[in-house]
Order: C-alpha cells, then structure tokens, then sequence
C-alpha cells in the first residue's frame, strides 16, 4: 500500500490543480513501483496537526480519487475518519476504507456498514494532538488486541466477514517506542485473530528514536521493520517507498517459499 497524502503545497496558487496533478503523478509512480493499493488522505493524522474541515478534505481527495480510478489499473483505499468522506470516496472509486479512528467519529460505523467495502480499524490512543503525552497501558498487546476485536465485532453484526476488516496496532498512535517495539515483537497475536494484518511503520519517528536519523533518511530502518513485520504475520505494508519495500517483501516470499 502506497500512501499518497494530499496536502496543498506551497507554490499551488490558492486553487488545487498542482496538488492533483502532483498527487496523480506520485499515484501513478507507486503504480508502477509495484504498489498494489493506494492509500489516499486528505488530513494530517500526525501527532499535533491541525485539523481539516470536511469540505477542504472533500475538495483535496475526491477528485483524486476519481483521476486514479480513471487512469489507473489499482485499488484505492481512504486515509478518513469522517462518514461523509468515506460515503463520497467511495462513490468516487475508492474500495478499501482506512480510518486510524476505527470508526468512533459520528455515523462512521453506521455508513461502513452501508457501505459495505472492506475497513481496517486502526487503534489510537487518545486523540491526535495530545497521544503522544505519556501514554499507559495496562497490558498494551492485550489492550489493542481487545480494543480492536470490539471494532470488529460492530462490523461483523452488520454483516462483514472476518477478512473484511484489517486490524492495524496503530504504529506510533499513541505509543512511545518501547509499546511500539512490544507491538512489533508481538504482531503475531494481531494475525492470529484472522483477520489481515496491515502495518504503517514507514519512516515512523520510533525508527529516528532507534537510528537518529531524519525523517529522508530512514529507508533502512522503515524496511527492517517492514520485514520483522511481514515475518509476525502482516499482509499489508502501509509505505512511502514502495520500489525498495516490494524488494524485500520478494525476499521474504522466496524464503517462505523455500523448504
Ligand atoms: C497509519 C495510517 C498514518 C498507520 C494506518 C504516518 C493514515 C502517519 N499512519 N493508517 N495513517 N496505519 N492504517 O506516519 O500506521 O504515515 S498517518
């Protein structure tokens, strides 16, 4: 999975157009990177953004999604918490909803379920201004195991399958490194439900608190990790670089592969 994050850029002129365009071309690369989902956001989920009204993210990711789905052969997945976003995604071509909020925001749970496209539920603790304050745990494997098999459980009532609904740990949502690394070293438990596991380590600050480096300068790390992860039962790589990721996921499958 390819993550294209749609946020307006600096030289755009007030209108949209160089982000859609750039954005359609980014899409377009990680297409042809190999990337088998892309990953389309509209709002900043990362620790202390601001937050983006529902018409600025209608007006960032719908008419992306539309040129994806119009020029290119992939799945389309939507990075929203919002009911509204997630309705219009869908309409516009997206088949995968994304929503690190694990479908708590208002009508989220009631439209996924209208809606009817596989969801992963991602687990967050706490909200994404403040997460990061000293998060605590009783049992951290155990209280994201919990959290996320409640989630599943709404949507498995309104009729979804097990492999319908993804399950994500939620990599840095709320966790310092230490939970992060029990989370990775553990992932095991997520597979074990059944359901697919995806992960988003990808350049993640937990790799800058590891390696001390900067964010441009964490491939090595954001691919180690990928691997640990696809080796405890991840289906799903969440990814900024998708060339160099799919080269280890070809390692990873030729050791699988082999007696
Ligand atoms: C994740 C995510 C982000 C993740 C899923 C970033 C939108 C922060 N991280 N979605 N989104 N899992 N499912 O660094 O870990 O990419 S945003």
């Amino acid at each position: 999975m390819g993550i294209l994050n749609v946020t307006p850029d600096s030289f755009s002129d007030g209108g949209h157009f160089n982000t859609r365009e750039r954005a359609l071309r980014h899409a377009e690369q990680m297409a042809k990177a190999g990337a088998d989902i892309i990953d389309v956001g509209g709002e900043s989920t990362r620790p202390g953004a601001a937050k983006v009204s529902l018409q600025e993210e209608l007006e960032r990711v719908i008419p992306v999604i539309e040129a994806i789905a119009e020029r290119i052969n992939i799945a389309i997945s939507i990075d929203t918490s919002k009911a509204a976003v997630m309705r219009a995604a869908v309409q516009a071509g997206a088949s995968l909803i994304n929503d690190v909020n694990a479908l708590r925001a208002p009508e989220a749970l009631k439209t996924a379920i209208e809606l009817h496209q596989p969801v992963c539920l991602m687990h967050m603790h706490g909200e994404p201004g403040t997460m990061q304050n000293n998060p605590q745990y009783e049992d951290i494997v155990n209280d994201v195991r919990t959290f996320l098999l409640e989630r599943a459980g709404q949507l498995r009532q309104g009729g979804f399958s097990t492999r319908q609904i993804l399950l994500d740990p939620g990599f840095g949502f709320g966790k310092t490194t230490a939970h992060n690394l029990h989370l990775l070293r553990h992932l095991a438990t997520f597979s074990r439900t059944s359901h697919p596991v995806l992960v988003g380590l990808s350049r993640k600050s937990m790799l800058g608190a590891i390696t001390g480096r900067q964010l441009s300068e964490r491939l090595p790390a954001s691919l180690a990790v990928a691997y640990q992860a696809l080796q405890n039962g991840a289906r799903i790589l969440r990814v900024h670089d998708v060339a160099p990721t799919l080269d280890i996921v070809k390692v990873w499958q030729a050791i699988q592969e082999t007696p």
